[in-house]
């Protein structure tokens, strides 16, 4: 197939007149802020946030992307002079806009030079980070930095080219001292609780290993707000990327897709300039716990219950799944634990809530797929529903949809779905649980007894939790022997 011209600064003119372009001087423009992990997330949501700000004649929010891992992000956007198509869909309307707020995506470890420069630069105030758990190198069991990381362990012998999130950031805020710049906020964008706490366990964890006094001055000067960020964004097909090059005319590599609603909400405790993110429509809240265990618990739950019970029944999409009557009133019964676990939080209607994330799972045009959802589970699990089902029983309630949701992720450690066909437990935890998993000859009982033991995802009291082992050996026996549609069919 013969392509079209990328997307780029230079052909930014042949696009089609109704596409929303940026409409500001990018030349002219310094870069303010350091992203971590430049994933379709990070485009759909704080790149495009960057980019209204900008938009809105609010200068010097450029956006120095660091991709963690992999090249293929720089190699899909910097051809591009960083410049992407979001595509918004909401049922039959799409709605596209190019994206400027990217200046370039450079390497962890290949480009750690480029990155220390950035942080120590007194035109850069803020560093944001969405790298997923796993990037923050915690010991899950103490919330410590993980000092037998591999990641961490080779950036403490070489100091020069960090690679890992925390090594980055300790070599630039080191340099940054130095220059004396000033200090640096770094937000965590990460779905996690208390992400901001997570960041400064990574950050001054590895300060206070390789240099006390600059782990001194990080607790000191430096801010690590914690933030709620919310957008469906689906990992992008060659379909999506060709139906678009057949839209504008241009090939894009690096596009988007997504849905209208965006949310994100900082808590308002900055070290240095502060980004005027409100004009682009971000909540500053003095505390965003509140918000972050609605979204984790209602939106991201729901989500990892319909991802595995949905796969299992042989739903591609989390809108099919949702309009399967029983699986809906499964998410219902389950909201309904767990809104027994929030608290009351100033401006978040729940109702109104739950109301509105069933209409942005039904989104037919989105194609959110429940076996990208259901990737790193042991990873999701715990505050999405280990967190709260420990709440619930602590009060003596019970659980039966937790326990369901949770059952569905065990059936799904198998790697074989209900009509004996093989897929890939897509977690970093695999091994784990196939190892625990090897002897237990899909005895429901024996497979709830061994993948408890996994002490990441599930602290050790729950095995001693009889309400709580019999309701998972009842759902998980039941998903074993009835398969998912019939399970959900008999009890809603
Ligand atoms: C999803 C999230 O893949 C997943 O685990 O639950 O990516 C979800 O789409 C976002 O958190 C929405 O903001």
């Amino acid at each position: 197939m013969s392509r079209a011209p990328r997307l780029s600064s230079a052909t930014l003119t042949q696009l089609p007149p109704q596409i929303m372009r940026p409409g500001y001087d990018r030349a002219a423009q310094k870069t303010g802020c350091v992203h971590f992990g430049v994933g379709a997330f990070h485009r759909a949501h704080q790149a495009s946030y960057f980019d209204a700000l900008m938009n809105a004649g609010k200068s010097d929010w450029q956006v120095l992307g660091v991709s963690m891992r992999s090249p293929a992000v720089g190699d899909q956007l910097n051809p591009q002079d960083g410049l992407f198509t979001v595509n918004v869909r909401d049922g039959a309307q799409n709605r596209l806009q190019v994206v400027g707020s990217i200046r370039e995506v450079v390497l962890a470890g290949k480009d750690s030079r480029r990155i220390i420069d950035a942080l120590a630069s007194s035109d850069v105030s803020l560093a944001t980070i969405t790298v997923t758990e796993k990037g923050y190198c915690l010991d899950p069991a103490t919330g410590a930095l993980g000092l037998a990381n591999a990641a961490i362990a080779r950036d403490m012998e070489n100091g020069m080219t960090p690679s890992s999130l925390p090594g980055l950031l300790c070599a630039g805020l080191a340099e940054r001292r130095a220059a004396n710049v000033g200090p640096l906020t770094i937000l965590s964008c990460d779905n996690l609780s208390n992400n901001g706490v997570a960041a400064r366990q990574a950050v001054v964890g590895f300060a206070a290993e390789t240099n006390e006094d600059l782990a001194r001055w990080i607790e000191r000067e430096c801010a690590f707000p914690s933030s709620m960020v919310d957008r469906i964004v689906p990992a992008t097909t060659q379909a999506d990327i060709d139906a678009l090059e057949r839209k504008i005319g241009l090939r894009d590599e690096a596009t988007v897709s997504t849905e209208p609603f965006s949310q994100w909400v900082v808590e308002d405790r900055f070290a240095a300039r502060r980004p005027p993110l409100d004009m682009a429509g971000v909540q500053f809240t003095s505390d965003v716990a509140g918000w972050e265990h609605a979204k984790l618990r209602l939106l991201n739950a729901a989500h990892s219950s319909m991802a595995y019970l949905g796969a299992l029944a042989g739903f591609d999409f989390i809108h099919e799944a949702i309009a399967f009557p029983p699986l809906k009133a499964h998410v219902e019964a389950l909201w309904d634990e767990q809104e027994a676990t929030l608290r009351p939080t100033p401006g978040l209607n729940v109702r109104e809530y739950r109301v509105r994330l069933l209409e942005r799972f039904s989104n037919p045009a989105l194609h959110h797929r429940t076996r990208q959802i259901a990737m790193d589970g042991s990873q999701k699990l715990p505050p999405r529903l280990v967190a709260p089902l420990r709440e619930r029983r602590r009060s003596g309630l019970t659980c039966p949809n937790q326990c369901l949701a949770i059952a569905a992720w065990m059936r799904w450690q198998l790697g074989q779905d209900e009509t004996g066909r093989a897929y890939t437990v897509d977690d970093p935890l695999a091994n784990e649980t196939r190892r625990r998993l090897r002897d237990t000859h899909s005895d429901p009982q024996a497979m709830v007894h061994a993948l408890l033991g996994v002490e990441s995802v599930f602290p050790p009291v729950l095995a001693s939790d009889d309400n709580v082992v019999g309701e998972l050996t009842r759902s998980l026996g039941s998903l074993l022997n009835l398969g998912a549609r019939e399970t959900l069919s008999r009890r809603f």
